[in-house]
């Protein structure tokens, strides 16, 4: 075949193409803190998102044949060593005939929840959007057919101030070319799958394209990390791509390499990444000054529905959870796993009420708060609102006697919220600022400032 000259315009197109990817890829690693903190400034000012793990999960809701089976609901598949053929089963019950997004974003606005990250694809990699890279392991497959995630997605931009946020497996159990996961790596730090490359090319970042570019998700939260195919040059690519995919996008640790445990604290300070990732823990100092972390965490044990899974954090321990991670600095991702039905638990229901209460009184602390001025408050946390109002949070209540703030200021005024008019008084004493006139009691319960 005579070959055709190269239209001058295709080369130039092809050329400026490549150029301009290169450029983006190079502006990307040579960001400054100034440019990744103003990126990341809506998300740091949130604070308190929703976790929401839901899929197929839901179905056996943490028990297989009979049996309770440990472990994460989500983990159903591997936990009880299910035969994938008998694990996509699943697909052809999942019908969640009442899921409502407006319903759930409405859940997390009124908690006082900015963000929400939902499980897109979870390790047993079924994908909760029509994606065109399978046809037959994502929802378009199921009964329930429609488009949960362009759902949620337009729940949060009606909503307008709670979010969207997408949750990626990077180990998937059921791709051909990734399926050997934790369990496989578990008996063996060596690689499992030799086409894992394949699947992070031709599969992982093509779906990865079709989920910025479809739902606009303010953050990409990346796990499954852990698996040895997956190399910290693989994350930084991955964080590379992702990042010319959209300039804006935020994207957590668990791209890369370098969560230590389940600490999500990364010692490598270079590593891909633009948030720490704590896992069920807040960390007791927080993470070095300069470094955003968020911890998430379960209301009850499991991540994934778990019918027998009844140990339901008290309220009160949530929302000083919430107070403890904003005192240090960080974000406070809290998780519910919807059932089957697509519904949110009655009692996550019921604390994310609870919560909303609380937040009425008290979300300037929280919501663009930053840490605490004090190492430590033997009775509680504090934390610092927009308008630099100190904020004091007394999780053990003084019971009639001064409050003392290691406080040198010479005049101050403190009020106790909500109740406007109750009348403080301060004093500057030798061992700091004493804050007189508290009630012997906390504040009732509904509109309690201590939590
Ligand atoms: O294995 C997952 C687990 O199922 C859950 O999704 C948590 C949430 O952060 N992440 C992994 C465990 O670290």
């Amino acid at each position: 075949m005579t070959p055709r000259p190269f239209k001058p315009s295709l080369l130039f197109a092809v050329s400026l193409c490549l150029c301009a990817t290169f450029a983006q890829a190079a502006d990307i690693a040579s960001q400054t803190n100034h440019q990744r903190d103003t990126r990341t400034q809506w998300w740091r000012e949130a604070r308190f998102g929703l976790f929401i793990h839901f899929g197929l999960y839901a179905i056996p809701a943490g028990e297989w044949q009979n049996k309770k089976i440990p472990g994460g609901g989500e983990w159903i598949l591997n936990n009880a060593h299910i035969p994938l053929p008998d694990y996509e089963k699943l697909k052809d019950q999942f019908n969640p005939e009442k899921f409502d997004a407006k319903q759930w974003v409405q859940q997390a606005h009124q908690a006082g929840m900015r963000y929400l990250v939902i499980t897109a694809k979870h390790h047993d990699g079924f994908c909760l959007w029509p994606t065109k890279l399978n046809t037959d392991w994502n929802i378009t497959a199921t009964p329930f057919k429609r488009d949960l995630l362009k759902e949620l997605a337009d729940a949060c931009k009606q909503d307008g101030t709670v979010r969207f946020c997408i949750y990626y497996s990077i180990m998937d159990w059921h791709h051909p070319d990734a399926q050997r996961g934790l369990a496989a790596s578990a008996a063996s730090s060596s690689p499992q799958n030799p086409n894992f490359q394949r699947y992070v090319q031709d599969y992982m970042k093509p779906q990865l394209k079709e989920l910025v570019e479809t739902y606009d998700p303010g953050v990409i939260w990346f796990d499954g990390e852990w698996i040895p195919d997956y190399t910290e040059p693989m994350g930084r690519d991955l964080y590379t791509y992702c990042r010319t995919l959209n300039p804006k996008l935020i994207i957590n640790n668990r791209v890369g390499k370098t969560r230590k445990g389940m600490t999500g604290l990364s010692e490598d300070k270079d590593s891909p990444g633009d948030f720490g990732t704590p896992e069920q823990q807040i960390p007791a100092t927080g993470l070095p000054p300069g470094i955003d972390w968020e911890s998430c965490m379960t209301m009850n044990e499991t991540w994934g529905y778990k019918q027998s899974d009844t140990k339901w954090k008290p309220t009160q321990t949530l929302i000083r959870n919430l107070v403890d991670v904003v005192s240090k600095g960080g974000n406070y991702l809290l998780n519910v796993g919807p059932n089957a039905q697509g519904e949110i638990p009655a009692e996550s229901t019921k604390r994310l009420q609870q919560i909303g209460q609380w937040m009425k009184t008290n979300a300037p602390s929280i919501h663009g708060a930053s840490a605490s001025p004090f190492k430590k408050l033997y009775w509680g946390k504090a934390t610092i609102g927009q308008d630099q109002t100190l904020y004091l949070h007394p999780f053990v209540w003084p019971n009639g006697a001064d409050l003392i703030v290691p406080l040198t200021n010479k005049s101050a005024t403190a009020k106790l919220l909500p109740s406007e008019n109750t009348n403080l008084t301060t004093s500057n004493e030798e061992d700091g600022l004493h804050i007189k006139g508290l009630p012997a009691t906390p504040p009732t319960p509904r509109t309690r400032s201590s939590p």
